[in-house]
């Protein structure tokens, strides 16, 4: 992994209803991510957080997107941000803010590669569309948008589309999805590994698989992004949309150990954290926790 990361935070909660969660780069900052990370011998580059518009909450019910302009608005600030960090070399470590940031995460990260591939870390597939969506929010489509799929302000982020394919994808930790997701996961051979194969197979086999599975792909690049509520609630308390019987957190810290040991992650963000919904911080600090496995900590 580079030995040089640049972080930035993007304080969005336009994607979804819940008031907090654009408080999640702070509270990961105050969970202590720079020294974690220098103490493992990178060199942190934080650059503070994008600027978001604080737009008046529209439901848009034409559209079934909830304040489309502004999350697309702060997308496009995300991205341009990515392409300053890649262009130096450095490697993009992301912290949301609600999920829709991902739509310029990827727009910022695809654009450097040519096969880049994701690992979508979630108990969400957030593959709905305007058309499928029960909820009109955002954050429950930036990955259906990233392989081209939804209203054409969301798909044309950054200015092309599509960012990925859909046989790119591995979804890790899935225990909620609607009925238009599940159909688009079936109609494009989108890789997901339920809770279902995660309690079958354990953690240890399904990360095997993920990892071989993206290289068989030739990928060149792969995005982690990874939404706390694929943990299970117990473990990180603070996120909006919650389902129980998620991902523990000894697996994740697993599933992050076998990332950094494949060495196959060259940008990452860690979404979805809403300190107001948290106790004591707790679901920072396990973000935290996880980004320490993710480049490299070891326990001995
Ligand atoms: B998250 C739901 N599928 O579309 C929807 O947290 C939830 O980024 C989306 O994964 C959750 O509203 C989005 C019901
Ligand atoms: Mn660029
Ligand atoms: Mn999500
Ligand atoms: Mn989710």
């Amino acid at each position: 992994m580079k030995k040089n990361i640049s972080i930035l935070g993007v304080p969005m909660d336009l994607g979804q209803m819940r008031r907090g969660v654009d408080m999640g780069p702070s509270a990961i900052r105050y969970a202590g991510v720079v020294e974690r990370l220098e103490a493992l011998g990178y060199k942190i580059n934080d650059l503070g957080n994008i600027e978001i518009e604080q737009a008046e909450r529209v439901q848009n019910p034409e559209t079934n997107l909830r304040n489309l302009k502004a999350v697309a608005d702060g997308s496009e600030k995300l991205a341009a941000g990515i392409h300053g960090i890649i262009d130096n070399g450095e490697f993009p470590l992301i912290f949301g803010g609600d999920h829709s940031i991902a739509l310029g995460t990827l727009a910022g990260v695809a654009k450097h590669y040519e096969n880049l591939g994701v690992i979508w870390y979630d108990a969400h597939g957030d593959l709905n569309t305007a058309d499928t969506s029960p909820s009109g929010n955002i954050h429950g489509m930036p990955l259906a948008a990233s392989i081209g799929i939804g209203h054409p302000a969301l798909t044309g982020i950054g200015g092309y589309s599509p960012k990925i394919k859909p046989e790119n994808i591995v979804i890790i930790g899935a225990r909620s999805l609607d009925e238009g997701e599940r159909e688009l996961i079936k109609e494009k051979g989108i890789k997901v590994y339920t809770m279902h194969e995660i309690d079958r197979l354990g953690m240890t086999k399904v990360m095997e698989e993920s990892i071989a599975y993206l290289k068989e792909r030739n990928v060149d690049g792969v995005h982690l992004s990874l939404d706390l509520d694929g943990l299970d609630p117990n473990d990180a308390p603070g996120v909006g949309t919650p389902v129980i019987g998620g991902i523990s957190y000894r697996e994740s810290h697993l599933a992050m150990e076998m990332l950094a040991e494949s060495d196959i992650i060259t940008s990452a963000e860690f979404v979805e954290v809403n300190p107001i919904l948290d106790e004591k911080n707790k679901t920072a600090n396990v973000a935290v926790a996880l980004m320490g496995s993710l480049f490299g900590e070891k326990l001995l």
